[in-house]
């Protein structure tokens, strides 16, 4: 087994030196900024349980343990619940039989008590658009000098990128996994002791198998994984105040040690944009939520070409093709010169991709 490398962790200052003079740094290797969210006024207003109860407490979510699942053989418990009931459960982990009676959509209260692992709610989703007051509370969002182009990128916060709030009891896990939509993300621990296991996606092959899902680095079996040990494994152990942010399709592994609440962000800027428009996820997101709101779509858009995807395609191509007379919709007004060219760069890719797939004599 390689040796695992420490992540490098700067001050605030520091990072902003080592960045300025890497064009992509979150390229080379995950970083921590220690102590860059204490300025946020979420470090104090969201670090206690009754506080995040009050503001959150009525938002359903689920609690698996594990997280989720990324490997096929892995048996999980799940409940769906909302945030206040959640709340308790960390807090009085013996309610567990009373908080969460016939709410189980896999395994059981006894299962759970076999298994020694606690149920982890990972899917509070605390903002649904830029707008949300959420964001003054996170302020500043990225440490210098990284770029942020959420907000130039129609329906970002619905279409399966977010703002997370994770709290988890100790010995909660998040199994190996990478982020959707080739995303830049990070952990900004408010309080608690988390430690992250990361990947680069150069090594994918030793650490991901598509016929059973993602190595347990912890736990590794060598028939699934027969070059686990050529994977160089990112170690990072997360206190109170820091910052982990890690590039695009990094893989990521994250015990929880000690009772933590985490906030959770995904990013898109110049280092990933082309990355991100050309991600699955977002369509089948976006061709969705079209499907499911099929009349509003129709009586709104009128591209003849949404409407064909409507009656034909996959929601994958029905999102692109929504997405795509979006922005040209948007195009076709003002805007600032950066949205402008975020949209035109998303927009010629889609537009390419679409080219790509009509036959010849068709042209
Ligand atoms: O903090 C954790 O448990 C994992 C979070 C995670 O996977 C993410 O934010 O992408
Ligand atoms: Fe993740």
């Amino acid at each position: 087994m390689r040796k695992p490398f420490s992540i490098p962790a700067f001050t605030l200052d520091e990072f902003k030196q080592k960045a300025m003079g890497e064009a992509d740094i979150l390229s080379l290797h995950p970083c921590i900024i220690r102590g860059f969210i204490q300025s946020w006024p979420a470090f104090r207003k969201w670090a206690d349980f009754d506080s995040l109860a009050q503001m959150f407490g009525s938002f359903p979510v689920t609690a698996g343990a594990p997280q989720f699942t990324t490997h096929k053989n892995v048996k999980m418990c799940q409940v769906k619940t909302d945030f206040a009931s959640y709340l308790d459960y960390v807090q009085n982990p013996d309610r567990l039989e009373e908080l969460f009676k016939d709410q189980w959509v896999k395994g059981s209260a006894e299962t759970l008590r076999s298994m020694d692992m606690p149920l982890y709610s990972g899917n509070l989703r605390i903002v649904r658009h830029s707008r949300e007051a959420a964001f003054e509370d996170i302020d500043p969002l990225l440490p210098e000098p990284l770029a942020c182009w959420n907000n130039d990128i129609p329906y970002f916060y619905q279409t399966g990128n977010h703002l997370w709030l994770y709290v988890s009891p100790a010995g909660a896990l998040t199994p190996l996994h990478q982020d959707n939509n080739a995303v830049i993300a990070y952990l900004a621990q408010l309080t608690g002791h988390k430690e992250a296991i990361l990947y680069s996606p150069d090594d994918k092959r030793h650490y991901y198998n598509p016929a059973v899902g993602y190595l347990d680095p912890h736990n590794p079996n060598d028939a699934e994984f027969p070059t686990w040990r050529e994977a160089q494994p990112w170690t990072a152990s997360l206190k109170e105040g820091d910052l982990l942010i890690w590039g695009s399709n990094w893989a990521h592994h994250v015990v929880t040690h000690e009772q933590s609440i985490t906030i959770s962000f995904d990013v898109i800027n110049d280092s990933n944009l082309d990355d991100y428009v050309r991600a699955e996820d977002w369509r089948a997101e976006f061709g969705h939520f079209a499907m499911a709101n099929e009349d509003m779509i129709r009586s709104r858009i009128k591209d003849p070409q949404v409407h064909q995807a409507l009656d034909n395609a996959s929601k994958e191509e029905l999102g692109a093709t929504l997405m795509r007379t979006i922005l040209r919709t948007a195009l076709a007004g003002t805007l600032t010169e950066q949205s402008r060219a975020v949209k035109e760069r998303m927009l010629a890719i889609l537009d390419q991709e679409e080219s790509a797939l009509v036959p010849e004599a068709a042209q």
